[in-house]
Protein backbone atom coordinates (compact mmCIF):
# COMPACT_ATOMS: atom_id res chain seq x y z
CA UNK A 1 0.00 0.00 0.00
CA UNK A 2 1.75 3.90 -0.66
CA UNK A 3 1.89 6.04 1.80
CA UNK A 4 -0.55 9.03 3.13
CA UNK A 5 1.30 11.68 4.76
CA UNK A 6 -0.67 14.93 5.58
CA UNK A 7 1.64 17.78 7.00
CA UNK A 8 0.47 20.70 8.97
CA UNK A 9 2.35 24.06 8.30
CA UNK A 10 -1.13 26.08 9.57
CA UNK A 11 -0.55 26.31 13.24
CA UNK A 12 -4.09 25.24 14.55
CA UNK A 13 -5.06 28.83 15.42
CA UNK A 14 -4.15 30.64 12.30
CA UNK A 15 -7.00 30.18 10.64
CA UNK A 16 -9.05 32.15 13.61
CA UNK A 17 -6.75 34.97 13.91
CA UNK A 18 -6.70 35.11 10.49
CA UNK A 19 -10.51 36.01 10.35
CA UNK A 20 -10.16 38.24 13.02
CA UNK A 21 -7.44 40.43 11.47
CA UNK A 22 -9.33 39.86 7.81
CA UNK A 23 -13.11 41.42 9.36
CA UNK A 24 -11.42 43.76 11.80
CA UNK A 25 -9.36 45.26 8.53
CA UNK A 26 -12.36 44.49 6.22
CA UNK A 27 -15.28 46.49 8.66
CA UNK A 28 -13.48 49.23 9.15
CA UNK A 29 -12.18 50.48 6.10
CA UNK A 30 -14.17 52.60 3.21
CA UNK A 31 -15.93 50.53 1.28
CA UNK A 32 -15.90 47.58 3.00
CA UNK A 33 -14.65 44.56 2.22
CA UNK A 34 -14.40 41.03 3.56
CA UNK A 35 -11.85 38.07 1.37
CA UNK A 36 -13.77 35.60 -0.66
CA UNK A 37 -11.62 32.57 1.23
CA UNK A 38 -14.00 32.51 4.44
CA UNK A 39 -16.94 31.25 2.22
CA UNK A 40 -15.77 27.95 2.33
CA UNK A 41 -17.18 26.37 5.49
CA UNK A 42 -18.54 23.23 5.47
CA UNK A 43 -21.72 24.98 4.42
CA UNK A 44 -20.15 27.43 2.26
CA UNK A 45 -18.20 24.41 0.25
CA UNK A 46 -21.53 22.58 -0.06
CA UNK A 47 -22.97 25.45 -1.57
CA UNK A 48 -19.97 26.20 -4.15
CA UNK A 49 -20.21 22.71 -5.13
CA UNK A 50 -23.87 23.38 -6.12
CA UNK A 51 -22.92 26.44 -7.99
CA UNK A 52 -20.41 23.89 -10.32
CA UNK A 53 -23.20 22.29 -11.25
CA UNK A 54 -25.53 25.17 -12.04
CA UNK A 55 -26.88 25.68 -15.60
CA UNK A 56 -25.30 29.66 -15.58
CA UNK A 57 -21.95 28.38 -14.25
CA UNK A 58 -19.57 27.45 -17.03
CA UNK A 59 -16.02 27.72 -16.05
CA UNK A 60 -16.01 24.07 -13.74
CA UNK A 61 -17.51 22.17 -17.11
CA UNK A 62 -15.22 24.57 -19.46
CA UNK A 63 -12.36 23.12 -17.49
CA UNK A 64 -13.02 19.88 -17.33
CA UNK A 65 -13.88 19.31 -20.97
CA UNK A 66 -10.14 21.02 -21.33
CA UNK A 67 -8.25 18.69 -18.89
CA UNK A 68 -10.00 15.93 -20.41
CA UNK A 69 -8.92 16.54 -23.92
CA UNK A 70 -5.78 17.79 -22.80
CA UNK A 71 -4.41 15.60 -20.14
CA UNK A 72 -2.24 13.80 -21.97
CA UNK A 73 -0.78 16.30 -23.71
CA UNK A 74 -0.03 18.39 -20.45
CA UNK A 75 1.86 15.02 -18.79
CA UNK A 76 3.64 14.75 -22.18
CA UNK A 77 4.96 18.08 -21.46
CA UNK A 78 5.76 18.20 -17.99
CA UNK A 79 6.82 14.51 -17.81
CA UNK A 80 5.74 15.39 -14.02
CA UNK A 81 6.89 12.84 -11.22
CA UNK A 82 5.22 15.09 -8.54
CA UNK A 83 2.21 16.87 -8.95
CA UNK A 84 1.67 19.46 -6.88
CA UNK A 85 -1.61 20.93 -6.57
CA UNK A 86 -3.13 24.43 -4.63
CA UNK A 87 -6.05 24.19 -3.40
CA UNK A 88 -7.19 20.90 -4.19
CA UNK A 89 -10.64 20.63 -2.54
CA UNK A 90 -12.37 17.37 -3.49
CA UNK A 91 -9.26 16.39 -5.69
CA UNK A 92 -12.18 16.11 -8.59
CA UNK A 93 -10.50 17.31 -11.55
CA UNK A 94 -6.81 15.86 -10.38
CA UNK A 95 -8.21 12.10 -11.49
CA UNK A 96 -7.69 13.16 -15.20
CA UNK A 97 -4.23 13.99 -14.42
CA UNK A 98 -3.61 11.24 -12.11
CA UNK A 99 -4.70 8.67 -15.07
CA UNK A 100 -2.39 10.89 -17.43
CA UNK A 101 0.13 10.58 -15.51
CA UNK A 102 1.54 7.40 -15.55
CA UNK A 103 5.45 8.07 -14.47
CA UNK A 104 4.08 9.93 -11.10
CA UNK A 105 5.43 9.55 -8.07
CA UNK A 106 4.05 11.59 -5.50
CA UNK A 107 1.19 13.31 -5.40
CA UNK A 108 0.75 16.77 -3.20
CA UNK A 109 -2.44 18.25 -1.95
CA UNK A 110 -2.40 21.74 -0.63
CA UNK A 111 -5.36 22.71 0.91
CA UNK A 112 -6.52 24.78 4.25
CA UNK A 113 -9.22 22.12 5.25
CA UNK A 114 -7.65 18.63 6.48
CA UNK A 115 -11.06 16.77 6.25
CA UNK A 116 -11.15 17.82 2.49
CA UNK A 117 -7.39 16.58 2.17
CA UNK A 118 -7.46 13.11 4.04
CA UNK A 119 -10.97 12.08 2.51
CA UNK A 120 -9.69 13.31 -0.97
CA UNK A 121 -6.01 11.51 -0.25
CA UNK A 122 -7.60 8.35 1.17
CA UNK A 123 -9.60 7.59 -1.93
CA UNK A 124 -6.50 8.64 -4.27
CA UNK A 125 -4.45 5.93 -2.83
CA UNK A 126 -7.02 3.57 -2.89
CA UNK A 127 -7.00 4.31 -6.66
CA UNK A 128 -3.63 4.64 -7.67
CA UNK A 129 -2.07 1.98 -5.52
CA UNK A 130 1.68 3.17 -6.28
CA UNK A 131 1.17 6.75 -5.55
CA UNK A 132 2.38 8.46 -2.54
CA UNK A 133 0.00 10.72 -1.35
CA UNK A 134 1.87 13.71 0.93
CA UNK A 135 -0.65 16.24 1.91
CA UNK A 136 -0.01 19.64 2.89
CA UNK A 137 -2.41 21.75 5.75
CA UNK A 138 -1.30 25.28 4.38
CA UNK A 139 -2.34 28.76 3.30
CA UNK A 140 -1.08 28.59 -0.79
CA UNK A 141 -0.95 32.57 -0.27
CA UNK A 142 1.74 32.24 2.46
CA UNK A 143 5.38 30.71 2.11
CA UNK A 144 4.49 27.22 1.66
CA UNK A 145 7.56 24.60 1.78
CA UNK A 146 7.31 21.66 -0.88
CA UNK A 147 8.25 18.15 0.33
CA UNK A 148 11.68 16.65 -1.15
CA UNK A 149 9.86 14.59 -3.71
CA UNK A 150 11.32 13.99 -7.34
CA UNK A 151 11.07 15.95 -10.18
CA UNK A 152 10.01 17.41 -12.58
CA UNK A 153 7.50 19.03 -10.61
CA UNK A 154 3.82 19.91 -11.90
CA UNK A 155 1.98 22.71 -10.04
CA UNK A 156 -1.38 22.79 -10.79
CA UNK A 157 -3.88 25.96 -9.88
CA UNK A 158 -7.19 25.33 -11.45
CA UNK A 159 -10.55 26.60 -11.04
CA UNK A 160 -9.83 30.45 -12.18
CA UNK A 161 -8.83 30.79 -8.04
CA UNK A 162 -6.18 32.99 -8.83
CA UNK A 163 -9.25 35.42 -10.51
CA UNK A 164 -9.73 35.79 -6.54
CA UNK A 165 -6.91 37.56 -5.72
CA UNK A 166 -6.51 41.13 -6.50
CA UNK A 167 -3.26 42.40 -9.73
CA UNK A 168 -0.84 43.00 -6.70
CA UNK A 169 -1.56 39.55 -4.87
CA UNK A 170 -1.37 37.51 -8.30
CA UNK A 171 1.86 38.86 -8.51
CA UNK A 172 3.22 38.21 -5.07
CA UNK A 173 1.79 34.85 -5.44
CA UNK A 174 3.03 33.55 -8.80
CA UNK A 175 6.64 34.56 -7.86
CA UNK A 176 6.30 32.86 -4.97
CA UNK A 177 5.15 29.42 -6.84
CA UNK A 178 8.18 30.01 -9.14
CA UNK A 179 10.46 30.81 -6.08
CA UNK A 180 8.99 26.69 -5.27
CA UNK A 181 10.50 25.20 -8.98
CA UNK A 182 13.48 25.01 -10.27
CA UNK A 183 13.92 24.89 -14.08
CA UNK A 184 11.88 22.27 -16.32
CA UNK A 185 9.26 22.16 -13.67
CA UNK A 186 5.98 23.56 -14.69
CA UNK A 187 2.85 25.35 -13.48
CA UNK A 188 -1.05 24.37 -15.16
CA UNK A 189 -2.99 27.56 -14.45
CA UNK A 190 -6.58 27.96 -14.98
CA UNK A 191 -8.20 31.16 -15.93
CA UNK A 192 -11.86 32.61 -17.13
CA UNK A 193 -12.02 34.60 -20.21
CA UNK A 194 -13.61 37.83 -20.49
CA UNK A 195 -16.60 37.86 -22.61
CA UNK A 196 -19.76 39.05 -23.12
CA UNK A 197 -21.19 41.02 -19.39
CA UNK A 198 -24.69 39.29 -19.34
CA UNK A 199 -22.76 35.33 -19.16
CA UNK A 200 -20.47 36.55 -16.80
CA UNK A 201 -23.43 38.40 -14.87
CA UNK A 202 -25.69 35.23 -14.47
CA UNK A 203 -22.57 33.25 -13.39
CA UNK A 204 -22.64 35.20 -10.48
CA UNK A 205 -26.22 35.50 -10.02
CA UNK A 206 -27.98 32.55 -10.56
CA UNK A 207 -31.77 32.33 -10.98
CA UNK A 208 -31.90 29.45 -8.36
CA UNK A 209 -30.35 32.03 -5.62
CA UNK A 210 -27.92 29.58 -4.57
CA UNK A 211 -24.68 32.43 -5.40
CA UNK A 212 -26.65 34.37 -3.42
CA UNK A 213 -26.79 31.96 -0.23
CA UNK A 214 -23.22 31.11 -1.05
CA UNK A 215 -21.98 35.07 -0.88
CA UNK A 216 -24.80 35.86 2.78
CA UNK A 217 -23.24 32.85 3.94
CA UNK A 218 -19.73 34.44 4.66
CA UNK A 219 -22.42 36.74 7.24
CA UNK A 220 -22.72 33.73 9.19
CA UNK A 221 -19.70 32.57 9.38
CA UNK A 222 -18.36 35.81 10.68
CA UNK A 223 -21.61 35.16 13.29
CA UNK A 224 -20.53 31.98 14.36
CA UNK A 225 -16.84 32.27 14.85
CA UNK A 226 -16.77 35.85 16.25
CA UNK A 227 -20.24 35.69 17.60
CA UNK A 228 -21.36 38.88 15.43
CA UNK A 229 -25.05 39.75 14.97
CA UNK A 230 -25.17 39.54 11.25
CA UNK A 231 -28.63 39.18 10.00
CA UNK A 232 -27.91 37.65 6.29
CA UNK A 233 -31.38 38.32 5.42
CA UNK A 234 -31.01 42.23 6.03
CA UNK A 235 -28.30 42.01 3.16
CA UNK A 236 -29.17 41.34 -0.76
CA UNK A 237 -26.53 39.55 -2.84
CA UNK A 238 -25.27 41.63 -5.87
CA UNK A 239 -22.69 40.67 -8.39
CA UNK A 240 -21.40 43.34 -11.27
CA UNK A 241 -19.36 43.46 -13.97
CA UNK A 242 -16.03 46.03 -13.64
CA UNK A 243 -15.16 46.50 -17.71
CA UNK A 244 -12.86 48.40 -16.50
CA UNK A 245 -11.00 45.82 -14.14
CA UNK A 246 -12.09 43.31 -16.08
CA UNK A 247 -13.17 41.29 -12.83
CA UNK A 248 -16.77 40.21 -11.55
CA UNK A 249 -17.70 42.13 -7.53
CA UNK A 250 -19.82 40.08 -5.55
CA UNK A 251 -21.05 42.68 -2.88
CA UNK A 252 -23.55 42.57 0.30
CA UNK A 253 -25.33 45.52 -0.19
CA UNK A 254 -27.44 46.64 3.52
CA UNK A 255 -30.79 46.67 3.35
CA UNK A 256 -31.53 49.70 5.66
CA UNK A 257 -29.60 51.32 7.92
CA UNK A 258 -28.48 49.02 10.74
CA UNK A 259 -25.33 48.46 12.88
CA UNK A 260 -23.33 45.28 13.69
CA UNK A 261 -21.79 43.92 16.59
CA UNK A 262 -19.12 41.32 17.00
CA UNK A 263 -18.18 40.81 20.24
CA UNK A 264 -15.03 39.16 20.20
CA UNK A 265 -13.22 41.93 18.10
CA UNK A 266 -15.08 44.39 20.79
CA UNK A 267 -16.44 46.37 17.62
CA UNK A 268 -19.67 47.83 16.19
CA UNK A 269 -19.69 48.49 12.82
CA UNK A 270 -22.42 50.51 11.12
CA UNK A 271 -23.92 50.33 7.80
CA UNK A 272 -25.81 53.07 6.21
CA UNK A 273 -29.46 52.16 4.14
CA UNK A 274 -27.69 50.70 0.53
CA UNK A 275 -23.94 50.66 1.69
CA UNK A 276 -22.40 48.02 0.21
CA UNK A 277 -19.78 45.14 1.74
CA UNK A 278 -17.44 43.57 -1.27
CA UNK A 279 -17.16 39.94 -0.52
CA UNK A 280 -15.37 38.78 -4.12
CA UNK A 281 -13.58 39.79 -7.33
CA UNK A 282 -13.41 37.15 -9.95
CA UNK A 283 -10.80 38.53 -12.23
CA UNK A 284 -11.78 37.42 -16.25
CA UNK A 285 -8.36 37.37 -18.38
CA UNK A 286 -6.90 37.40 -21.92
CA UNK A 287 -4.26 35.32 -22.87
CA UNK A 288 -1.79 38.12 -23.71
CA UNK A 289 -2.73 39.58 -19.85
CA UNK A 290 -2.04 35.56 -18.51
CA UNK A 291 1.05 35.49 -20.64
CA UNK A 292 2.83 39.32 -19.04
CA UNK A 293 1.83 38.39 -15.56
CA UNK A 294 2.96 35.13 -16.08
CA UNK A 295 6.30 35.94 -17.54
CA UNK A 296 6.56 38.85 -14.82
CA UNK A 297 6.70 36.04 -12.10
CA UNK A 298 9.90 34.22 -14.17
CA UNK A 299 7.70 31.71 -16.46
CA UNK A 300 7.26 31.15 -19.66
CA UNK A 301 3.99 30.11 -20.97
CA UNK A 302 4.04 27.40 -23.61
CA UNK A 303 0.32 26.45 -24.06
CA UNK A 304 -2.71 27.80 -24.30
CA UNK A 305 -5.76 24.93 -24.52
CA UNK A 306 -9.68 26.74 -23.91
CA UNK A 307 -12.76 25.05 -24.16
CA UNK A 308 -14.86 24.59 -27.74
CA UNK A 309 -16.74 27.89 -26.60
CA UNK A 310 -13.50 29.93 -25.43
CA UNK A 311 -15.30 30.47 -22.45
CA UNK A 312 -11.64 29.40 -20.20
CA UNK A 313 -8.63 28.45 -20.62
CA UNK A 314 -5.87 26.00 -19.11
CA UNK A 315 -2.06 27.75 -19.44
CA UNK A 316 0.94 25.33 -19.24
CA UNK A 317 4.07 27.61 -18.39
CA UNK A 318 7.54 26.23 -17.68
CA UNK A 319 9.79 27.75 -15.03
C1 LIG B 1 -13.98 28.90 -8.47
C2 LIG B 1 -13.33 29.87 -6.44
C3 LIG B 1 -12.75 30.86 -8.48
O1 LIG B 1 -14.60 33.05 -8.61
O2 LIG B 1 -15.82 31.76 -9.86
C4 LIG B 1 -18.30 30.99 -7.57
C5 LIG B 1 -15.88 31.12 -6.60
N1 LIG B 1 -17.79 32.72 -6.42
N2 LIG B 1 -19.36 31.79 -7.53
C6 LIG B 1 -15.18 31.99 -8.84
C7 LIG B 1 -17.29 31.59 -6.86
C8 LIG B 1 -19.06 32.83 -6.82
C9 LIG B 1 -15.10 30.88 -7.82
N3 LIG B 1 -13.80 30.17 -7.75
Amino acid sequence: MSPFLLTRTLPEDATDAALRADVLHGLTRTPKTLPPKWFYDAYGSELFEKITELPEYYPTRAEREILIARADEIARASGARTLVELGSGSSEKTRYLLKALPELHTYVPVDVSESALTQAGQALIGEHPDLSVHALIADFTGGLTLPGTPGPRLVAFLGGTIGNLLPAERATFLASVRSLLSPGDALLLGTDLVKDESVLVAAYDDAAGVTAAFNKNVLTVVDRELGADFDPDAFDHVALWDAEQEWIEMRLRSRTAQTVKIPALDLTVDFADGEELRTEISAKFRENGVRGELAAAGFELTHWWTDQEGRFALSLSTA
